[in-house]
């Protein structure tokens, strides 16, 4: 199938990208002390987007600074107050929504219909939903008294970039601490239209410090001696790397990291709502999501039916410009996830498992991948065990719920898993013995700011999201 790469210049008319960008410390953009930028490109076209300050030492310590200067008044306002703030970078969130979303599928990649109708209505949700409980802490169920534990350090990934802020940002301003927050080198842009937005606001300055720049930035942050706990959600290696960072200092740490979730369908599910399912929870984002759905174990007695269906519904799939409404994947956010992609599927073929993916052009410019199916994995496969964010899905089969379950557990991973049954005892059996943090029945990837989210074993540890979410920001 062929589909015509045409740009949509209407859409990418109604931002306006500076062509650099300062770090955003104290409430005021400057540049780094050594004046070091970075450049951020379109990954659909390689277009540069613009030149952003790429912060050194001397700007994490000024961010951390300010960020304490600014605890001593923003931890002693009342929670009515703060949540003021939070609610009105809610709504301007809301107004700027449109603008926000094109500028998220501009840096990232992403289909526009993503950014628009799930990014951003998540990003405003997350910060109405825990600005209204900036006054009502008391009654978190933490105790009397919950106290903000003093500097956040967030450093944040590029597959979400505005609603990973949200995610850490929300919580923690709303129980009183303020952050210093590095966003992710190949997505910066959103995060400083977001620190616009804080201006716009009147957020007062140090509240929220946005440092760009790369891992360097974001291990500076971690080991800064100011920073009372780090927020961290990224690839298992550096989580690691961050914990040994830590371990034997006062800092608190939450790890969100990768996933290797599994799609278990049985012969009695609605079979096209799960291959509906199954679609939406690996090429969403362009599997380019810490819980996608990458490993599909099907019971063999339906396997055959639910391959065919599967690769009927990935034949429909459009690739292409992410600013066309109509594309359902985007591009691969950077050159580097791309060759990530590549050398595991080539693993994939390697190892003896079979490859098909969707006849499709793609476009000559950016950085693309097909859809793409495995099957005749076995579960010592490199793409049964290793994330690969991107879209790809590995297919295993079954016989009984306890290989299932068996098979689900069997990866050093422990985020997300999807019951696809109509029986929903057999749905409660399951839930009780998969070593997931979320676990979806007859659904996939859905989030709600009113839930916990985080992992087991090497996913990480720590929930954001709902009541929880607090917690990590607080001493009880
Ligand atoms: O992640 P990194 P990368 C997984 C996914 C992907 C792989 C690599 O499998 O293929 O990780 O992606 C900052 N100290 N996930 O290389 O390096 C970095 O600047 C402190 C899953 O992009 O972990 C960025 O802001 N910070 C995941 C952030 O960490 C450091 C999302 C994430 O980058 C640092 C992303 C250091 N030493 C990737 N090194 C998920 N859980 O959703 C880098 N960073």
């Amino acid at each position: 199938m062929t589909f015509d790469y045409a740009p949509a210049p209407e859409s990418r008319a109604i931002v306006d990208i500076p062509a650099s960008h300062g770090l955003f410390v104290d409430g005021r953009f400057r540049p780094a002390a050594d004046e070091a930028v970075f450049k951020t490109v379109s990954p659909a076209t390689e277009e540069v987007l613009s030149e952003v300050a790429n912060a050194g030492d001397d700007d994490v310590d000024a961010a951390v600074r300010s960020a304490r200067k600014a605890f001593e008044s923003w931890s002693a306002l009342p929670g009515s107050e703060r949540a003021k703030y939070l609610f009105r970078i809610a709504r301007l969130v809301q107004e700027r929504a449109r603008e926000l979303a094109v500028l998220e599928s501009l840096d990232n990649g992403k289909p526009i219909r993503e950014s628009r109708d799930a990014d951003l209505p998540l990003v405003a949700a997350h910060f109405f939903y825990y600005a209204g409980w900036a006054d009502k802490l008391e009654h978190a169920g933490f105790g009397p008294a919950p106290r903000p534990l003093g500097v956040a350090g967030g450093v944040i990934p590029w597959n979400f970039p505005l609603l990973m802020l949200a995610w850490k940002v929300a919580p923690a301003l709303a129980t009183g601490n303020t952050m210093v927050l590095k966003p992710a080198e190949t997505t910066p842009l959103t995060a400083l239209a977001f620190a616009r937005i804080c201006q716009q606001a009147g957020l007062p300055p140090g509240v929220l410090n946005i440092l760009t720049g790369d891992g360097a930035t974001g291990a500076a942050l971690v080991a800064h001696p100011g920073i009372d706990k780090v927020a961290f959600t990224g690839s298992t290696e550096v989580g690691k790397a961050i914990a040994r960072t830590v371990a034997g200092t006062h800092k608190r740490l939450t790890l969100e990291l990768g996933g290797k979730a599994a799609h278990i369908v049985f012969e009695d599910a609605a079979l096209d709502q799960a291959v509906e399912g199954i679609v939406q929870g690996i090429f969403f984002n362009q599997g380019h999501v810490c819980c996608a759905g990458s490993r599909l174990l099907v019971q063999e007695s339906v396997a055959d039916e639910v391959l065919a269906a599967l690769k009927a519904r990935m034949s429909t799939l459009r690739v292409g410009d992410p600013l066309d409404k109509n594309t359902d994947v985007g591009a691969i956010n950077s050159a580097e996830q791309l060759a990530r992609i590549r050398e595991l599927t080539e693993a994939g073929e390697a190892e003896g498992a079979e490859r098909w993916a969707p006849e499709c052009e793609l476009p000559s410019t950016g950085y693309w991948f097909r859809p793409t199916l495995f099957t005749g994995v076995t579960q010592a496969h490199r793409i049964a065990q290793e994330e690969i964010f991107g879209p790809v899905l590995s297919v295993l089969t079954f016989r009984t719920p306890q290989e299932a379950v068996e098979k689900a557990n069997n990866t050093p991973y422990g985020l997300s898993a999807g019951i696809w049954t109509e029986k929903g005892s057999r749905s409660l059996w399951m839930a009780n013995r998969l070593r997931a943090g979320v676990i979806w029945s007859n659904t996939f990837n859905k989030f709600d700011a009113t839930s916990p989210f985080g992992g087991y074993q090497e996913s990480g540890y720590g929930r954001e999201g709902g009541r929880h979410g607090l917690g990590v920001y607080l001493d009880v």
